[in-house]
């Protein structure tokens, strides 16, 4: 691991239990309470303030137009966003990310911001996260981490046991236009919200310091909200990651990283946040 920024703060001594590495390897989703401190929220809500002040060229305004509120999005900030560098490198997410994922070594693969300002009805559409993404491999884990509560209705919602390895078509959330692969090279993402009855959906109320962890093949979606919900999301992937380049451009975009296919993640934009004792 690199040496910890001078600043950072004291990483919360959270210990995962066996009963939550068994659910994230069952369900693809798992709900880790207190899994960071107060400072570390406080740090990341700093950066998350500074992000939102000065978005990068990835960030983007992702509210259907004419529709109230707004869903901001921005990508891969670490390198300008010392807060965000500080938490990834310095709390226990690398640390339970690798314990989650069954691997010797954690790579930071990138970092999300997704804020809904309040009254924002656009939802976050059903999807997997993996098939927007240039990698291939099954040790992945995706931290959604809410800098605000959320209400039940507005929390990140899951299909447990969606990771089973079916790739299912990423598309623009708004337009719904087919990104990544060719139109019709996979199958779509099935209807959840016409019966839900028929998935098992699992979703939890959530206080500043919680986070979901979620395989990136997990199906999952988000409904609007009322009150504003600031959520920082941060990836880690492990052993089994391969660099997968695809025929259009990846959400988030890796222009900057040569990789040949196949290769292991190593490259500087992903650096190792995190390493077993031993090897
Ligand atoms: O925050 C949201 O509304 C969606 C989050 C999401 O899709 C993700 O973190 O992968």
């Amino acid at each position: 691991m690199s040496s910890l920024p001078v600043d950072a703060a004291v990483p919360s001594p959270f210990d995962l239990t066996d009963a939550e590495v068994d659910a994230f390897g069952r369900d693809g989703a798992v709900i880790l309470r207190g899994v960071l401190s107060d400072d570390e929220v406080g740090t990341l809500v700093r950066g998350v303030e500074r992000n939102l002040a000065a978005l990068s060229p990835l960030g983007m305004n992702a509210t259907e137009p004419g529709r109230p509120g707004a869903f901001v999005e921005d990508f891969r900030n670490w390198q300008r966003i010392g807060e965000y560098e500080d938490v990834i490198r310095g709390s226990a997410l690398g640390r339970v990310a690798g314990e989650l994922m069954g691997s010797r070594e954690v790579r930071l693969f990138h970092d999300h911001l997704l804020v809904k300002e309040p009254g924002t009805l656009d939802r976050s559409p059903w999807h997997q996260d993996q098939p927007y993404y240039c990698i291939d491999g099954l040790q992945t884990v995706s931290f959604w981490i809410p800098l605000d509560p959320v209400a039940r209705p507005s929390t990140l919602e899951f299909v447990a046991g969606s990771h089973g390895g079916k790739w299912y078509m990423p598309r623009s959330f708004v337009k719904k236009s087919a990104m990544v692969f060719d139109d019709g090279a996979l199958e779509e993402v099935p209807d959840v919200d016409a019966d839900r009855a028929a998935f098992p959906i699992k979703g939890w109320a959530m206080q500043p310091g919680d986070a979901v962890a979620f395989n990136m093949l997990t199906l999952h979606a988000a409904a609007g909200s009322p009150a504003r919900r600031r959520a920082f999301s941060v990836r880690f992937t492990g052993d089994d990651v391969t660099w997968a380049p695809r025929p259009h451009r990846t959400s988030p975009p890796f222009d900057d990283v040569a990789l040949p296919a196949g290769a292991p993640l190593d490259d500087p934009a992903f650096p190792v946040v995190w390493s077993r004792a031993g090897g």
